[in-house]
């Protein structure tokens, strides 16, 4: 259940700390990007047969924030570790997001024409195509880990590769589709279950993406601990923003059809709470997140902004 008891204070004093004021969250994540993007567009070369790398590559260039493999180099630099260290997990993250949203959008689940602002990769390379470059970006994803990862303890490389594959699997991704499937016109979806679909569905990938990055570093259990703490809470007011934009925003502004939840009837945190309700609930949930990393003092500057970010987006 969401708590909403936010340490307001606590949130302000750590955010006042030396360098937080001069902190640009928009350079910052532009600069970050634009490294995720040089690296995903070196992470697969087309070869034969070119019709599945194209269509891989497809959806894996076609825009899109890059938190996932953000929010693993911020924790990875957290503590101290470095790009070669980090980067390809980020860049596996953001191949499993990739082939969820393919996946997503095929006409045995969501049915959409658009994601980033382009035509879905079914719509582009056919139904059988798109399902093999979901297949082909997964499989990937692990290859590219385990092989061009480097300065990283075997044992803690393994953690990484692990949970990856429980973020993706019926304990993961999967297991929130068939919930979300199952519930699909259903009028009287609990919240608990909402919160089953979400946390599965949506946060499992972000909480991995946090959580890797910072087994990547070699921190604490305790850091570990602290860390998924504020995974927890970014992950359910990312999900709770992603159901008001969807009211919100335009097509333009999300890349993909906009008002579908309210059309297909769908179970949403605005349905249950309103927006202005919905709006709170993911406001103390970032206040929660980033109390969280207080101890870290201005070294976590950038996953407090990140934590802002999740609530003062517009796509
Ligand atoms: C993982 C094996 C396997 C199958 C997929 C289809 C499926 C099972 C799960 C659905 C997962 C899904 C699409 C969740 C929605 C997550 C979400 C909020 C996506 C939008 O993320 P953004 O806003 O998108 O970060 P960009 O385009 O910016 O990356």
């Amino acid at each position: 259940m969401i708590s909403a008891n936010s340490p307001q204070t606590e949130t302000k004093q750590s955010l006042s700390v030396k360098g937080a004021s001069s902190f640009d969250l928009r350079s910052y994540l532009e600069e970050r990007r634009r490294l995720v993007d040089q690296a995903l567009e070196r992470s697969i070369v087309v070869t034969y047969p070119e019709k599945i790398y194209d269509a891989m590559r497809y959806s894996l260039m076609a825009g899109g924030k890059r938190l996932r493999p953000i929010l693993c180099l911020a924790t990875c630099e957290l503590f101290d570790g470095t790009l070669p260290m980090s980067m390809p997990t980020a860049c596996a993250l953001e191949m499993i997001h990739t082939m969820s949203l393919i996946h997503d959008d095929l006409p045995a689940m969501d049915n959409d024409d658009y994601r980033r602002g382009k035509l879905t990769n079914h719509k582009v390379y056919g139904e059988d195509i798109a399902i093999l470059a979901g297949d082909g970006l997964l499989a990937y994803a692990f290859e590219y880990v385990a092989v061009h990862t480097q300065g990283v303890p075997a044992e803690q490389l393994l953690k990484v590769v692990a949970r990856l594959g429980h973020a993706v699997a019926a304990t993961g991704l999967v297991g929130g589709q068939v919930i979300d499937l199952e519930c699909e016109g259903l009028k009287d979806v609990q919240v608990e279950t909402l919160h089953f679909i979400h946390s599965h569905k949506t946060g499992a990938l972000l909480e991995a993406s946090i959580w890797s990055g910072a087994v990547l570093a070699g921190a604490e259990p305790s850091d570990l601990q602290r860390l998924s703490r504020y995974a927890g809470n970014i992950g359910l007011a990312f999900q709770i923003v992603d159901d008001i934009l969807d009211i919100t925003a335009t097509q333009e502004e999300l890349g993909k059809t906009a008002g579908k939840d309210l059309k297909a009837q769908k179970a949403t945190y605005p349905s249950l709470w309103g927006i202005e309700g919905s709006r709170q609930q993911a406001q103390a949930l970032i206040d929660e997140a980033k109390a969280e990393l207080a101890i870290y003092a201005e070294k976590a500057i950038p996953l407090m902004a990140i934590a802002d970010f999740v609530t003062a987006r517009t796509h």
